[in-house]
């Protein structure tokens, strides 16, 4: 019973090696690979390359941001003490993308499609929070 349960592991030792082995014959090729590394951390980050925006209570900051037309991406990173969200929205109130509920001290990427280069409004939509003046304004050139 052992020893038969014993032989997978002796061919993924035997495998392993052999992977091993030919990762060291390619030392040469090291730099490469680690590059590739590299380049794979960094796509990830690549998700933090959005529009930082701060929301306490109850501004954002930036409240004036600017961005290009297409997916814009913002991180959006609550420091206030209460939850605060971000609607984005064209000049005549059509409301083009809403982000996930913020929780006080946490941090969210929001994506929103902006077909066109304008002026959009930016706010909280939790109740009283963008009449106690939580808005922005997004320009997109
Ligand atoms: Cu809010």
């Amino acid at each position: 019973m052992i020893e038969i349960g014993r032989r997978p592991w002796t061919w993924i030792v035997l495998v392993s090696l052999v992977v091993l082995g030919a990762v060291g014959c390619g030392g040469s090729g090291g730099p490469g690979g680690s590059t590739g590394g590299v380049g794979g951390s960094a796509g990830s980050t690549g998700s933090s390359h959005g529009i930082r925006v701060v929301m306490t209570e109850f501004k954002y900051s930036p409240s004036t941001i600017s961005a290009s037309a297409g997916t814009v991406t913002f991180d959006l990173v609550n420091q206030g003490r209460t939850a605060h969200d971000m609607v984005v929205a064209d000049s005549s109130g059509k409301v083009l993308g809403k982000s996930s509920l913020v929780g006080a001290g946490q941090e969210a990427e929001f994506s929103v499609q902006i077909p066109q280069p304008g002026t959009y409004q930016v706010y909280c939509d939790l109740p009283g929070h963008r009449e106690a003046g939580m808005t922005g304004t997004l320009d997109v050139g």
